[in-house]
């Protein structure tokens, strides 16, 4: 019953029957008694933050609250405070990372990868306040400093929110609450919610748009763009998703995380005739590379290697007993993995000093030697091959066909062609009406949310011709229903399939892993600076939506949209809901604030008419 209750598991009901009584899954746990939400912490009303609680909380009630004295919408506040800074540190450590290893490659002290975008490298260099036009190697070693120091900065603002819409920067700076460090930002945001810091729960969440704004404009932004730089600026490339991507006759190794350069250094070195005469001496006819989660998503962005699962999946891809290795880096990496792959000859590979797991194999990642971290990882997968129970594997056939790949720059390009890449098009198809607005769906999937979400609501705003972008795990589940594909045209609405057929893409538009968010930002900027629809991000008829969230990321994501003028629609639960004074805060004063705000759907019906209405308000706003 407990496997049939969840609408997730229906995708791969069948491998999950293969497990049965082998090893507990998510979706048996969610089931359980002992595993119900607390209802004090769900809404946002449990205080752990000393040691004389944990206090739970009701508003109103003034001998529930705290030990100290602490409201309900105080330690609402503080908790949401807490889930954007740990979202944002998140976020911004794998931002870090990859600096780190920008400054190994340009300063000669890392092999193998190489600047493959000279000219995003400039672009990037002048938002960092350098001369974008000096010598490329020299300029990358000054890239590579700056991008570092964005994080420890004390002072001043951090360089990218410059890429801001000029009125967007005015609020910021009248309401104060530009980001200078990314580091700090998240220390201070920290600080404030321990016990007897900030107790005024408007005073907390104005200062999570701070942090948050680190997030977006800070470290996600180096992410994306530093990565851009490395491995090269995504275009549209088909693949294929879902469990049905791993091949019987191959040593499938599963790549699991969020930082590309594993999963970059896996590709290349997987291609090597050394490696695949490895494979085909133990019998298999080469190596097949799938992603799970943001890692998936950053290797199908930019080298088409399909995707096996998103976050609900990660379990089930092992127990088809076809996958001889899962290789992971940081975040999103459920601790049961190792379990089940004790259940068959499956290696767990930890490769980040950050993020091991008891029962898994380590095998430490160097970046100043990439390749050569690979083939080990690649060898430890091979001599797993031999081990698999050929009788006991089982791979479902299902997979699906999608186009992937649209960066803001391709977006650009597509819209306005080769020769006028400009965001006219998209803002001239607004204004004309043929597209209502642009919607984004983004985050996790949840084994707690029954309903297919994601498929549901973006099949209904598609239909209502609505441009819908999509990234992290909202993505793959949406690409494993076929709206990632050209073949779905059909269920645009009318006016929004012509425009869709004149430029050939898919309905839905597959802009990348969740620190590609800040695409979707430079994306509004660019309509903005385009014309016709308003001088701020807030104007634009412009909705974002998480109807799965689950991460602490994904509420640091909906925190700077909304702090960059981007009302969000989150559900079916929220993390204030006890609270409805921090809610209310949340949806009326950030409105007054930011003009966005923070709103709750429960189910997919709920979520598009608030989108829709939205998108229509703006339209009507701006008098189109
Ligand atoms: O960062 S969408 S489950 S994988 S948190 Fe995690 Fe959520 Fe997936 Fe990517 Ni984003």
């Amino acid at each position: 019953k407990a496997r049939q209750d969840c609408g997730k598991c229906l995708i791969n009901q069948d491998v999950y029957e293969r497990i049965k009584g082998k090893v507990l899954t998510a979706p048996e746990r969610v089931n359980k008694r002992g595993m119900k939400p607390c209802l004090f912490g769900k809404g946002g009303t449990c205080c752990n933050v000393c040691h004389m609680g944990p206090c739970q909380i009701i508003e109103g009630v003034e001998e529930m609250r705290g030990v100290c004295g602490a409201t309900a919408s105080t330690v609402a506040a503080r908790n949401f405070c807490r889930m954007v800074a740990a979202g944002t540190a998140t976020h911004s450590d794998h931002g870090r990372g990859i600096a780190e290893a920008f400054y190994s490659v340009v300063h000669n002290e890392a092999e193998d990868f190489e600047i493959k975008e000279k000219a995003k490298l400039r672009m990037v260099a002048h938002y960092l306040g350098l001369d974008r036009k000096k010598p490329i190697k020299e300029l990358a070693k000054e890239v590579a400093v700056k991008a570092l120091e964005e994080f420890g900065k004390q002072h001043g603002r951090l360089a990218f929110l410059s890429r801001a819409p000029e009125k967007r920067q005015e609020k910021w700076r009248e309401l104060g609450v530009e980001s200078r460090g990314v580091d700090r930002e998240v220390v201070e945001l920290i600080h404030r919610t321990t016990v007897g810091v900030d107790q005024d729960y408007r005073s907390l969440l104005k200062a999570s748009i701070r942090c948050a704004l680190a997030d977006g404009w800070g470290g996600s932004m180096l992410a994306t763009e530093l990565q851009d730089i490395l491995f090269g600026i995504p275009q549209p490339i088909k693949s294929v998703v879902n469990l049905g991507v791993l091949k019987e006759d191959m040593v499938n190794i599963t790549v699991h995380g969020h930082e590309p350069e594993v999963a970059e250094a896996l590709a290349i070195a997987a291609q090597l005739p050394e490696m695949i005469k490895e494979a085909q001496k133990v019998g298999a006819k080469g190596i097949n590379l799938a992603g799970i989660c943001c890692t998936g998503n950053e290797v199908l962005m930019r080298r088409g290697i399909p995707i096996a699962g998103s976050f609900v999946q990660q379990e089930i891809a092992l127990a088809t007993g076809a996958v001889e290795a899962m290789v992971v880096d940081v975040q999103c990496i459920m601790q049961n993995v190792t379990t089940v792959a004790e259940a068959y000859h499956t290696a767990i590979i930890t490769t980040s000093d950050k993020a091991k797991i008891e029962g898994a194999i380590h095998i430490a990642f160097d970046h100043h030697k990439p390749i050569e971290s690979a083939k080990n990882i690649l060898r430890e997968a091979i001599a797993r091959f031999p081990k698999r129970d050929k009788k006991d594997v089982y791979i479902p056939k299902k997979k699906m066909d999608v186009v992937a790949g649209f960066s803001h720059e391709t977006i650009l390009y597509m819209l306005g062609g080769r020769f006028r890449a400009s965001y006219k098009p998209l803002n001239e198809n607004i204004i004309n009406g043929r597209i209502l607005g642009v919607a984004a769906i983004i985050g996790c999937d949840n084994f707690r949310v029954k309903e297919k979400l994601h498929i549901e609501i973006a099949k209904e705003l598609i239909a209502n011709n609505v441009l819908v972008v999509v990234t992290g795990c909202a993505a793959s589940a949406i690409g494993r229903d076929g709206l990632l594909s050209p073949d779905a045209l059909d269920l645009a609405g009318e006016s929004y399939r012509e425009v869709l057929e004149a430029i050939g893409c898919p309905p839905v538009l597959h802009m990348g892993s969740c620190v590609d968010n800040s695409r979707i930002l430079i994306a509004l900027t660019e309509m903005v600076h385009t014309g016709g629809l308003g001088d701020d991000i807030d104007e634009l008829p412009v909705v974002g939506s998480a109807p799965e969230w689950m991460s602490e990321k994904a509420i640091a994501i909906g925190n700077y949209f909304v702090g960059s003028g981007t009302t969000v629609v989150f559900g079916p639960t929220f993390p204030t809901e006890n609270s409805k004074i921090a809610t209310n805060y949340l949806r009326e004063d950030f409105n007054q604030m930011f003009g966005a705000s923070w709103r709750i759907a429960r189910n997919a019906s709920e979520f598009v008419s608030i989108m829709i209405d939205h998108i229509r308000k703006k339209r009507e706003n701006l008098g189109i």
